[in-house]
C-alpha cells in the first residue's frame, strides 16, 4: 500500500477521499481564525505523501544553458534573505460540490472548505533563480517545478508558472520551508514547496524537487490535462484542453461559514460570517449580504488585515449583524464579494458550469428556518 505511510491526520477534517487523501475543515472551524491553524488547513493530495529526510534533500536547481545547475539543500535555502507573507490558497475544485447540484461533473466533492490561509516563509524564486544564473529574458517562458511525489510509473506532480511572475520580486513567489512558524507539515509539502501569492493552489507544488526555466508550460497532466476552463457546451467527447489558457490567476470569491445551511437560526438578531478573496493580489473592497435571495442588500463588516494594493495574497473575514425580519420563518442568505477591479462573482452556476466542475464562485446561498 503506497499510502501507508501517509501522516496522520486531525479528525476535524472532512475528508473527501482518504486515498489520496483530500480534506477541508468545517466552515465554522474555516473562519474561526483569520490564519487557518495547520492540523485543519485543507488538504490536496494527487499522490502517496513522500517522506523525506531532510538532511539529504537537494533542491535541484536548473542552470541557464551552458550553466551549472545548483543542488541546494534546506541550509543552502536557509542562506537566502527569509521572507514571509500570509497567502491564501485556493483549489480551483473549491465549492464544486455546487456545480455537481447543477449537472454532473468529474472530480472530488469540495464544499466551501478547500480554501485555507497561512503565513508562509522561505526563500523568494527570484532570488534562487538569479543565483543560478537566470534572467528575465524577453521570449516567452516558464518555469516548471516537480514534486517528489510520485505515481506506480514514476511519472512526478508538476505544474509551471510564466518566468515574470517567477522572477518578478513584487510577485513574492516562495520556496517555503516555513507554515506558520513551523517546518512544513509532511501533508503541506515538507521539506520545500512552492507558494504563488494569488494564483490557483494546483501551481503551489508541494514536497519540491526540481526547478527548471522552459521555453513551454509544463508537460505534467496537470498543467495541461486538467485545471483548465471551459464553455458550459463542452462536454467529455468535445473537450480540446490545448484550447483553453491554464488557471493562473484565481477569479473574485466569497462564501458564506455561518449559518450553514438547513441550521434553525433565533428570530430576533442573526450572525452571518464568511471568507471573502480574489485572485492575482486584487483586494477584495466589499461584501454585500441579502437575506431574502438577493432583493435587497446589506454591506458586512470587513475583519483582519488591510491589504496592500495589488499584493492582496490573503483573504478578509466577514461577519453582518443583521435583525431577523418580523414574521419571516425562512430566510435565503447569500453572499457576493466586490474587488478593486470591481470584478463581481455570477448570480447562478448554469452560465459558468464546466465539466470538471473548476472556478466556482457564484454567489453563495445558505437556506435556515427561523424560530418563531
Ligand atoms: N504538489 C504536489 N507535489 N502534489 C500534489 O498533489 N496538489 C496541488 C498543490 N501542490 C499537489 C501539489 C493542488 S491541486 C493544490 S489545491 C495544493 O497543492 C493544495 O495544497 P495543500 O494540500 O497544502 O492545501
Ligand atoms: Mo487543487
Amino acid at each position: 500500500d503506497p499510502y501507508a505511510d501517509d501522516p496522520i491526520r486531525h479528525p476535524a477534517l472532512k475528508v473527501n477521499s482518504q486515498r489520496p487523501f483530500n480534506a477541508e475543515p468545517p466552515p465554522e472551524l474555516l473562519t474561526e481564525n483569520y490564519i487557518t491553524p495547520n492540523p485543519i488547513f485543507f488538504t490536496r493530495n494527487h499522490l502517496p505523501v513522500p517522506n523525506l529526510d531532510p538532511e539529504t534533500y537537494r533542491l535541484h536547481v536548473v542552470g541557464p544553458p551552458g550553466c551549472q545547475s545548483l543542488f541546494l539543500s534546506l541550509d543552502d535555502l536557509y542562506q537566502f534573505p527569509k521572507h514571509e507573507i500570509t497567502v491564501t490558497l485556493q483549489c480551483a475544485g473549491n465549492r464544486r460540490s455546487e456545480m455537481t447540484r447543477f449537472k454532473e461533473v468529474k472530480g472530488l466533492a469540495w464544499n466551501t472548505g478547500a480554501i485555507s490561509t497561512a503565513c508562509w516563509a522561505g526563500a523568494r524564486l527570484c532570488d534562487v533563480l538569479a543565483k543560478a544564473g537566470h534572467r528575465l529574458c524577453e521570449t516567452e517562458a516558464h518555469v516548471c517545478f516537480e514534486g517528489l511525489d510520485s505515481d506506480p510509473t514514476g511519472t512526478a506532480y508538476g505544474a509551471s508558472i510564466p518566468l515574470a511572475r517567477a522572477m518578478d520580486p513584487e510577485a513574492e513567489v516562495l520556496l517555503a520551508y516555513e507554515m506558520n512558524g513551523q517546518p512544513l507539515p509532511r501533508d503541506h509539502g515538507f521539506p520545500v514547496r512552492v507558494v504563488v501569492p494569488g494564483v490557483v493552489g494546483a501551481r503551489h507544488v508541494k514536497w519540491l524537487g526540481k526547478v527548471s526555466v522552459e521555453p513551454e508550460e509544463s508537460y505534467s497532466h496537470w498543467q495541461r490535462r486538467d485545471y483548465k476552463g471551459f464553455s458550459p457546451s463542452v462536454d467529455w467527447d468535445t473537450v480540446d484542453f490545448d484550447s483553453a489558457p491554464s488557471i493562473q490567476e484565481l477569479p473574485v470569491q466569497s462564501a458564506i461559514t455561518e449559518p450553514k445551511d438547513g441550521e434553525t437560526v433565533q428570530s430576533g438578531e442573526v450572525t452571518i460570517k464568511g471568507y471573502a478573496w480574489s485572485g492575482g493580489g486584487r483586494a477584495v473592497v466589499r461584501v454585500d449580504v441579502s437575506l431574502d435571495g438577493g432583493l435587497t442588500w446589506q454591506v458586512a463588516e470587513l475583519d483582519g488585515e488591510e491589504q496592500r494594493p495589488r499584493k492582496a495574497w490573503a483573504w478578509r473575514l466577514w461577519q453582518l449583524q443583521a435583525p431577523v425580519p418580523a414574521g419571516k420563518k425562512e430566510l435565503n442568505i447569500v453572499c457576493k464579494a466586490v474587488d478593486d477591479s470591481y470584478n463581481v462573482q455570477p448570480d447562478t452556476v448554469a452560465p459558468i458550469w464546466n465539466l470538471r466542475g473548476v472556478l466556482s464562485n457564484a454567489w453563495h446561498r445558505v437556506h435556515v428556518r427561523v424560530t418563531p
